[in-house]
C-alpha cells in the first residue's frame, strides 16, 4: 500500500523524525493523526518488545483538558467510575457512554488538580461531546485538547531506562498512578500505565518541542539495554486482551458487552447508567472473548473483521486476530453471542482464504 501525507488535517507529532528514522513500515490514522503501526515486523517488534525496553509515539492519544470549577461535575456526569474515589495522583481507565449506555470512546482520564481533568482519548470525536454537554448546559469549564503528546516507556527494561532519565523515584510510581518530574526547564506528568502488558510508563509531554530532545536523550542512555523506536504491537496486545475503540468495541457495544462492567461502579446519576446497570444485572447478550483460531501462521492480515458461525447462524465477529509465536496459535478477540460464548464452544470463522474454526476460550493469554 502507498504512504500516508501528512498535513494540517492528518497530522504528525512532535515525535515524528525519530518515527521516520527508526524505519516505520506502515502507518494508522488514529484522531487525525499519524501513528506506526510497526517497524521491522509485527513478530520481530514484539520479541523484542517482550525481552527488552522501546519508546512508542502515542501521541494520537490526545487530551481533552476539562478545567474550571464544573470540572468534577462534568466527569461524574461522562464517567462510569466513581470520579469521587479518585486520588489526586491517579489515572482511570474508563469507557465514555451515550444515554444508551453506547461507548463512545475509552479514555484513560488524568486527575490532574481538583478541578482539573485530562482525558486521555482512543480514537474518535470525545471533544465534541464533552464540550456539547458543557456548553448546553452552562458549565463553568475550558475544554480544549493542549499541546501534549504522550510516548510510551514499555517492556522488561522500562524501569531502568526510565530511572537513568528521571531518577530512582519512577520505580515508586505505582500502576496508574503518577508523578510529576522534571526535565530540562519544565516537568512531565509521568505514569505507570501503557498499552501492553510488559510494564512501563507514559510521559505526557507537555510542548512539541520537548518531544525530540526527550526522545534523543531515552534512546541514548538505554542504548546498552538494546533500547528501540516502536509502537503498540497487535499480537501482545491481543494476548493481553487491550481492547482497541473502533475495531473491537464500537457505539453499538455497551461496556458490560466489552467486559469493562469493574470500571462502571459510580453511585452518581452518569450518563448512560440505566443501560449498563440494567445489563449488569440481567447479562448482556453478547460479549468480548478472547478465541484461538485454529491453524498456522498463515491467516490473511484482519481488515474489516471476520464473521464468526455456528453452522448457518451468525453469532459473533473477530475484529482483532494474529499469529502469536509465543503461545503457537491463532490469537484472537470476539465479540460473541451469550448461545456460543462459553469456553470450549467450537465456531466457524470466514475469511477471504475460506472458512476455518476456532475456540472460544476462558481468558486471555497475559
Ligand atoms: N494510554 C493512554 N491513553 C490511552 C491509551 C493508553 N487512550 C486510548 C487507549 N489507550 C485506551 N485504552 C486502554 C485500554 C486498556 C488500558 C489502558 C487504555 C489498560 N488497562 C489495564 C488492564 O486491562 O490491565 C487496567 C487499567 C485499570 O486498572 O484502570 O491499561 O494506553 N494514556
Amino acid at each position: 500500500m502507498a504512504g500516508i501525507v501528512p498535513s494540517r488535517r492528518v497530522r504528525g507529532t512532535p515525535f515524528l523524525a525519530l518515527v521516520e528514522a527508526a524505519g516505520a513500515k506502515a502507518f494508522t490514522v488514529y484522531n487525525r493523526m499519524l501513528l506506526a503501526s510497526y517497524y521491522e515486523s509485527y513478530e520481530a517488534d514484539y520479541k523484542h518488545l517482550k525481552e527488552h525496553v522501546q519508546i512508542w509515539d502515542v501521541a494520537v492519544q490526545r487530551q481533552i483538558s476539562i478545567k474550571g470549577p464544573d470540572a468534577l461535575r462534568l466527569m461524574r456526569q461522562i464517567s462510569p467510575r466513581d470520579m469521587d474515589r479518585m486520588a489526586e495522583d491517579q489515572c482511570y481507565y474508563m469507557p465514555v457512554c451515550d444515554h444508551n449506555g453506547g461507548m463512545l470512546n475509552d479514555p484513560v482520564a488524568i486527575k490532574i488538580a481538583e478541578d482539573h481533568y485530562w482525558l486521555s482519548i482512543a480514537d474518535g470525536d470525545l471533544l465534541q461531546w464533552v464540550l456539547g454537554l458543557a456548553v448546553g448546559q452552562g458549565f463553568d469549564v475550558e475544554i480544549d485538547e493542549p499541546d501534549v503528546s504522550p510516548l510510551a516507556v514499555q517492556g522488561p527494561k522500562a524501569d531502568e531506562l526510565m530511572a537513568r532519565v528521571f531518577g530512582d523515584i519512577v520505580r515508586d510510581i505505582k500502576f496508574f498512578r503518577y508523578k510529576q518530574l522534571p526535565f530540562m526547564d519544565t516537568k512531565f506528568v509521568i505514569a505507570r500505565s501503557g498499552w501492553s502488558k510488559q510494564g512501563g510508563f507514559e510521559i505526557y509531554v507537555e510542548g512539541g518541542h520537548y518531544g525530540l530532545p526527550l526522545g534523543n536523550i531515552l534512546l541514548e542512555r538505554g542504548r546498552d539495554l538494546n533500547v528501540r523506536i516502536g509502537c503498540p504491537n497487535l499480537i501482545e496486545r491481543i494476548e493481553g486482551g487491550l481492547l482497541s475503540y473502533g475495531s473491537d468495541i464500537r457505539r453499538d457495544n455497551s461496556p458490560v458487552e466489552a467486559g469493562l462492567s469493574r470500571f462502571c461502579n459510580s453511585p452518581a446519576e452518569y450518563i448512560g447508567k440505566k443501560e449498563i446497570e440494567r445489563q449488569k444485572l440481567n447479562g448482556p447478550n453478547r460479549q468480548i472473548r478472547p478465541l484461538e483460531i485454529d491453524g498456522a501462521d498463515d491467516l490473511p492480515h484482519n481488515e474489516s473483521g471476520w464473521d464468526l458461525t455456528a453452522g448457518s447462524r451468525k453469532v459473533g465477529l473477530i475484529a482483532s486476530s494474529a499469529w502469536s509465536p509465543d503461545f503457537e496459535t491463532n490469537v484472537a478477540i470476539g465479540m460473541v453471542d451469550k448461545s456460543h460464548w462459553h469456553p470450549g464452544t467450537r465456531l466457524e470463522v470466514h475469511n477471504k482464504h475460506g472458512i476455518c474454526g476456532a475456540t472460544v476460550r476462558e481468558s486471555f493469554w497475559i
